[in-house]
């Protein structure tokens, strides 16, 4: 569709996922993360594929100069960004808030809101000024529903609820759309990230039951990216059919 999209935490999961998808509908991208070497793969796989052009933008959305002066910096051909997808973000540890580790916790606050703050604030004045623009933050059915040992995980996602209502209240008079997607189970390396490593722990995650995939979000994200100018889809939970909400599951 000729738009410029751009997706932070592209490098797997979801928004590997979101940047097939895009790319197939033939958008352009500024793929991010901090993993450069798998931003590269992506680009020449996507640019091999499809008739778009993929730019690399690593950086940890945490750092707050770097993330400002990448985006401020952008070659004026990429600048006039028409949808950013705040996708970056994990979960470390599944600990009782009395055993969870600080430097976990500070991880996961300054990634999934400090980050998605970052970027989303260096991002906007460009949509802004075209009075167009579409941001779709990556929530979490944890931010609705606190399950045990979830808790600063859980408490990131609500913030990213809030932040996504404060956003689309703000950004009405700049026909900025805001859309918050609340996603239940979805197989990616997010638990591998979560347990550390722990495939076995990881792997537990997504058995009993048919988990949504990466792709299964993307679909879902690009069909709301693209409905008609005057339409907004301003929140979206989406589960696996086995799951009920964040906490009841249907296992065999
Ligand atoms: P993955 O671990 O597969 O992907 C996470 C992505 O985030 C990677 O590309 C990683 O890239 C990137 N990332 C992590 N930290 C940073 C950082 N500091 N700066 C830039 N990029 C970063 O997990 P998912 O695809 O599942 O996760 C994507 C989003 O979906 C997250 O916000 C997660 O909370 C959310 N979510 C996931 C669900 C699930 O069940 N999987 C359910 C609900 C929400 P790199 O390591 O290269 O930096
Ligand atoms: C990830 C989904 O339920 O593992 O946000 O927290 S959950």
């Amino acid at each position: 569709m000729n738009r410029i999209v751009f997706i932070t935490g592209a490098t797997s999961g979801i928004g590997k996922a979101c940047a097939e998808a895009f790319a197939s509908a033939g958008d352009h991208l500024i793929i991010n993360g901090r993993r450069e070497e798998r931003l590269e793969a992506i680009k020449n796989e996507l640019t091999e594929n499809h008739a778009i052009r993929v730019l690399t933008l690593p950086f940890d959305v945490s750092d707050k100069n770097t993330v400002f002066d990448a985006i401020y910096n952008l070659p004026d051909e990429w600048k006039n960004i028409d949808i950013l997808v705040n996708n970056a973000g994990l979960a470390l540890g599944k600990d009782l808030f009395n055993d969870a580790h600080l430097h976990d916790w500070e991880t996961m606050i300054e990634t999934n809101v400090t980050g998605l703050l970052y970027v989303s604030k260096a991002v906007i004045p460009v949509m802004i000024k075209n009075n167009k623009g579409h941001i779709i933050n990556i929530s979490s059915i944890a931010g609705d529903f606190v399950y045990q040992s979830g808790n600063i995980y859980c408490a990131t996602k609500s913030a990213v609820n809030a932040i996504s209502e404060g956003m689309r209240t703000d950004m009405l008079p700049h026909n900025i759309k805001v859309t918050n997607i609340k996603p239940g189970a979805v197989d990616t390396e997010f638990s591998l990230v979560r347990f550390k490593g722990d495939n076995d722990k990881a792997a537990q995650t997504y058995t009993g039951f048919k988990p949504l995939s990466g792709e299964d979000i993307a679909q879902t994200i690009l069909y709301c990216t693209s409905l008609p100018d005057h339409v907004c889809i301003n929140d979206l939970t989406i589960t696996p059919t086995a799951q009920a909400n964040g906490v009841y599951f249907f296992k065999k």
